[in-house]
């Protein structure tokens, strides 16, 4: 149940969006008119319509809406129907507490945006310029990228070989997946020890020879910070085992109990409970992913002074900045009550809404950006100018604030805007994962994904962010399955077909508005993989879904259809450098299975009409047109199926077909200067893509 808080200051203005009917409704209740002082939050009188006035309140309903395939316009009816009717009308699904969850998920959320800049919509303005806004953003998976001494595992000196490719292409700041010393359970994402290289990936030294090689061709390099969790042999873990009541012990979120009652009722997202129990302290220590990742418990101030100094380090070292890993699980409810069944069974993962947007969230990235960003020493190097003709400069000063890239699983838009809008100096950038999968959908099912949902998601996103927010942009990362084989459904096979998706993803993402993440492979038209059986796959939690699945009894046939479709394996493949590999010399950790002709980097580098050369040339003109970072976005025919056009600052027209068939093209009324790709009046061919100039 609610309990009765008080108002910020001033009170606040209710947000609403454009393009939303539920938004225009709750817009028309209560719009300009403030909130009273010392009103209660929210209580079983409230209605559905003040619960999405809600940042986060309407984040949970469209992450309902979109959980369950239903389109916001199936809330219209609810809007003015109080929390406790609705919890009475649903207690038969959702079963007892879940209106009570909800109510004290918001309650324990008073953030809002302040009142200038509360209005959503689209704003127009200027947005205030920043390199990580101009910069094109590519994501390495070094196990992955490039074995230099044919260990099968990609290493550093691997990608410091591969830098000149980079920079051909036209990156501009280059992220990497964890490299720091783990064990490896989870890919690295479990770390030993925050200021070592995992030895198969090579040594400090090479790391600076790297951050080096970056920086002299005027690029950019952050790594993976992983903030949540560590691994289960890092030294503050094995100090805590060793004395849980000493100061270590503190440094984890540990219970005593007994070996067969968990504090609570989470579970891990790598299957089973989020507890593990450890007999030699006698303790529960809570591990949201793999047994060996062990949740922080970032209350502590020494575990956020640590995280501090790590960030510091890596700074002065010349480290641009981070992704940090789920970011947003660091804070977690007071007291670590039960998670609701109904929204587990609703979000897969019992316990989510007592962590994914915890009560000390902000206040704690807001101090990380203030004590390990924040750049009070020169760092060892910077990146040089790098001039419009493509010519390097000297070098630049270093940037006040590294940059903070939150990766940020369940966080919805208002929330998203919430973390990095400008004015709250927290972080720069999150990652919105709902493009990832059409409504309804989820990561494991197999189908074909209809890509005009991404002219639905772009619209909306576009509609609800203003001149104080920056969005990342992105399809692929090392988590997922290719979006080019999602769109393509097995049809991709088709040279041709997967060339014109490969095109059409690449242009959405470099001409939209926004900062643009590539996977790598992405440049190269990388697909899914012809994986045939569980002995092919690596990945912890593909290995443990498929003994949970057997356990519950499906069938290997069914329980394979499933990994196959969602495994992260699909993405973690070695890259493909030219037609045999071009990976490793000896045998790689894991075996790509998809080599079809015309699709290595090689390859694609010959064939002038290649993906490859698509991106280069949207690339480069990204750099050199700064309308098409900064200029405002206006969508053309929206209501149109298949047909995805914008224009960006009225000087450049973006036009793309969605579908897999030839299609009339819409009339534009102005001369163009086709730029890139080539434009039929009358015709556009099955998931083409062209950018124009606007003349005059
Ligand atoms: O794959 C998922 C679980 O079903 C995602 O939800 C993913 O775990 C989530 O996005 C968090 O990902 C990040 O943290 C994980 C790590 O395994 C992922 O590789 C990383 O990107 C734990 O550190």
């Amino acid at each position: 149940m609610g309990t009765p808080r008080s108002r910020p200051a001033g009170g606040r203005h209710v947000a609403s969006a454009r393009t939303s009917d539920a938004g225009t409704a709750s817009r028309r209740r209560r719009s300009s008119e403030p909130i009273p002082e010392s009103s209660p939050l929210f209580t079983p009188h409230s209605t559905i319509a003040e619960i999405y006035a809600h940042p986060l309140g309407r984040d949970i309903i469209d992450r309902i809406l979109y959980a369950t395939g239903r389109s916001p316009l199936w809330l219209r009816p609810l809007l003015s129907m109080t929390l406790g009717t609705f919890g009475r009308l649903t207690r038969r699904v959702t079963g007892p507490g879940f209106v009570e969850a909800l109510m004290s998920l918001l309650d324990s959320v008073p953030d809002r945006f302040p009142d200038d800049v509360v209005l959503v919509g689209g704003a127009p303005g200027a947005p205030e310029p920043a390199w990580w806004k101009e910069a094109v953003f590519y994501q390495i998976y070094p196990r992955s990228f490039q074995d230099s001494d044919g260990d099968g595992i990609g290493d550093l000196r691997g990608i410091v070989s591969r830098l000149d490719y980079l920079a051909d292409l036209g990156v501009d700041c280059l992220w990497l997946s964890p490299i720091f010393d783990s064990p490896n359970e989870d890919m690295g994402y479990d770390v030993r020890d925050y200021r070592a290289v995992m030895p198969e990936m090579g040594t400090l030294a090479d790391l600076d020879e790297l951050i080096e090689g970056c920086h002299q061709r005027g690029m950019r390099i952050i790594l993976d910070l992983v903030v949540n969790h560590t691994s289960v042999e890092h030294e503050w873990f094995q100090r805590a085992l060793a004395d849980p009541d000493g100061p270590y012990g503190d440094y984890y979120i540990m219970r005593p109990g007994t070996p067969d009652v968990p504090p609570n009722n989470w579970t891990s997202f790598f299957s089973g409970s989020a507890w593990r129990w450890f007999p030699e302290a006698e303790r529960w220590a809570l591990r949201l992913f793999a047994p060996g990742q062990i949740d922080l418990n970032w209350d502590n101030p020494a575990v956020r002074t640590e995280m501090a100094d790590i960030v510091r380090w890596w700074l002065d070292r010349g480290i641009d900045g981070f992704r940090m890993d789920v970011t947003n699980y660091i804070s977690k409810a007071e007291g670590l009550p039960d998670g609701n069944e109904f929204i587990g069974a609703l979000m897969e993962f019992t316990g989510v809404e007592h962590y994914f947007y915890g009560p000390k969230l902000h206040p704690y990235l807001r101090e990380l950006r203030e004590a390990g960003f924040t750049r009070t020493r020169e760092p060892r190097s910077t990146p040089r100018r790098r001039h419009d003709d493509g010519t390097l400069g000297d070098p630049l000063p270093p940037d006040p604030v590294g940059v903070m890239v939150g990766e940020t699983p369940g966080i919805g838009i208002e929330t998203g805007r919430l973390l990095t809008a400008g004015s709250r100096k927290e972080m720069d950038l999150a990652f919105v994962f709902d493009v990832l999968e059409t409504p309804g959908k989820i990561r494991w099912d197999r189908y074909r994904y209809n890509p005009n949902y991404l002219k639905e998601y772009f619209i909306e996103y576009s509609s609800r962010v203003t001149s104080d927010d920056w969005i990342a942009l992105f399809f692929d990362n090392h988590d997922n399955p290719r979006m080019l084989s999602k769109i393509g459904n097995g049809a991709e096979a088709d040279a041709a077909t997967r060339t014109a998706i490969g095109k059409l993803l690449a242009t959405i993402q470099l001409t939209l508005r926004g900062s643009p993440f590539l996977f790598q492979g992405q440049e190269i038209g990388a697909a899914n993989q012809a994986f045939t059986s569980i002995d092919d796959l690596r990945d912890i939690e593909s290995l443990n879904r498929w003994e949970e699945l057997l356990a519950a009894g499906k069938t290997p046939e069914k329980a394979w259809k499933e990994l196959l479709a969602g495994t992260r394996d699909h993405a973690r493949v070695p890259m493909r450098w030219d037609a045999s590999g071009g990976f490793t010399t000896g045998t790689a950790w894991i075996e790509g299975r998809e080599v079809s002709g015309g699709f290595s980097a090689a390859e694609q580098a010959i064939i002038p009409t290649s993906i490859f050369h698509w991106y280069k040339r949207l690339i480069a003109l990204r750099r050199a047109e700064p309308t098409l970072i900064y200029g405002d976005v206006a969508f053309l025919h929206p209501q149109a199926n298949d047909y995805f056009a914008y224009t960006r600052g009225g000087e450049w027209l973006v036009e793309m077909n969605l579908s897999d068939r030839s299609r009339r093209r819409p009339e534009f009324a102005g001369e163009l200067e086709t730029v890139v790709g080539t434009r039929d009046p009358a015709t556009m061919a099955p998931y083409e893509a062209t950018v124009s100039r606007i003349a005059g």
